[in-house]
């Protein structure tokens, strides 16, 4: 409307205009040169002045990099010590390679939960490797297997990004008791409030009042809105409100909790399915991720209730939490090489800042150096 209404005026005083642009134009034309000299003069600071606040940028890039990659090394800590600084002793002690330096590599691995497959495929190749290299130093087998562990990851999962860009978005949180669901999802609110986004939570897990109660105190915490019933209430009704609220509210982002105390295999399938009929049905349009959380501290035990969720969720990715707490970060491996499974986030501690965006790369160099 403003557009038109100056288009007119515009049209009105063209002549003028013209006219006033010309007796501009001679009048700048004598002052030439030494406009053209303060120009070049203004360009040259406004190019510096480009350069240093490019240079700024990239230094707040690299500083950013170097505090994201310190806040890993330090979440991974108990894995490195249990990875790195065995391989470093082990490789110290041997003269050449052979057959009983892979052994203990291969025991290392096994024993910091990196799993039967996922080490057996990684040793294989490094022995291939080596062969094929003729390294003949035991220093030189360090590089070549953390390049093959990146290797592996990346091959077993090309992407790992929890994708959030698009709006509507639907994220159901799934996992067994205690593994830090609840906490994560509040971690997670927060990171994406702080991203500019609209995000809402539904407290799906009714199977206890203290459930409902933990997620509206993260709620708060992160400053977002969230839906919650009484305890028992059906939790696929919960959700039911959540999605509606959410559309009445343009919400980007809407972060399902559910139970994990469920008895049995049965019973966890019927709930998550009736929850993602609901979401089928009512709400179409949003992109869905179904997110594991599994507890880092338990090994392999969180191995197998990847498998048991597998078959009863379509799940699009893993969060790995209490990673802080624990020497068997090495689980990364057989979820991503054994499960197909994408590791999405990863928790290193209890504070809401604590959640990490996965990275196979950064991973495994956080483990090594
Ligand atoms: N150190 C550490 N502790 C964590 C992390 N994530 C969660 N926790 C702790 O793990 C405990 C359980 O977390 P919850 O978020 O309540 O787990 P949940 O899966 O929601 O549990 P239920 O609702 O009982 O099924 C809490 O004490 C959290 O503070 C983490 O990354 N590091
Ligand atoms: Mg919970």
């Amino acid at each position: 409307m403003f557009k038109n209404f100056f288009d007119k005026f515009k049209n009105k005083d063209d002549e003028e205009n013209k006219e006033i642009e010309e007796i501009e134009e001679k009048e700048e034309n004598k002052e030439g040169d030494i406009n053209l000299e303060e120009k070049n003069h203004d360009l040259s600071s406004e190019k510096e002045e480009e350069l240093i606040e490019e240079t700024n940028q990239e230094e707040e890039i690299t500083e950013e990099k170097e505090s994201f990659f310190s806040k890993l090394k330090k979440g991974l800590t108990k894995t490195r010590d249990n990875i790195s600084n065995k391989i470093d002793t082990i490789l110290a002690s041997y003269q050449k390679v052979d057959e009983d330096l892979f052994e203990e590599i291969e025991e290392t691995l096994i024993s910091a939960d990196v799993g039967v497959d996922s080490t057996m495929q990684i040793i294989d190749e490094l022995t291939e490797r080596v062969k094929l290299e003729r390294i003949k130093d035991p220093q030189e087998v360090k590089s070549i297997l953390i390049s093959i562990m990146k290797q592996k990851l990346a091959e077993a999962v090309p992407n790992n990004n929890l994708d959030t860009s698009k709006s509507p978005t639907i994220i159901l949180v799934v996992g067994v008791n205690g593994v830090g669901k609840t906490t994560t999802i509040g971690k997670m609110a927060a990171k994406l409030k702080q991203q500019g986004k609209k995000v809402m939570l539904v407290a799906a897990d009714t199977f206890r009042a203290a459930a409902i109660e933990q997620l509206t105190e993260w709620a708060n915490r992160a400053g977002v809105d969230i839906i919650s019933h009484k305890e028992g209430a059906d939790p696929a009704s919960v959700v039911f409100d959540g999605i509606a609220s959410a559309k009445s509210k343009n919400v980007d982002v809407l972060i399902c909790d559910t139970a994990g105390r469920l008895h049995n295999k049965k019973n966890l399938m019927n709930e998550l399915n009736k929850i993602h009929r609901v979401v089928e049905r009512e709400y179409p349009e949003a992109y869905k991720e179904t997110l594991l959380v599994v507890d880092g501290t338990t090994g392999q035990n969180a191995i197998f209730q990847a498998k048991e969720f597998k078959e009863v969720a379509e799940l699009t990715g893993v969060v790995i939490t209490k990673l802080d707490g624990t020497a068997k970060g090495g689980v990364v491996f057989p979820l991503e090489i054994e499960l197909g499974l994408p590791v999405k986030l990863i928790g290193v501690g209890e504070q809401i800042d604590n959640l990490m965006e996965f990275d196979s790369d950064n991973f495994v160099d956080a483990i090594f150096n």
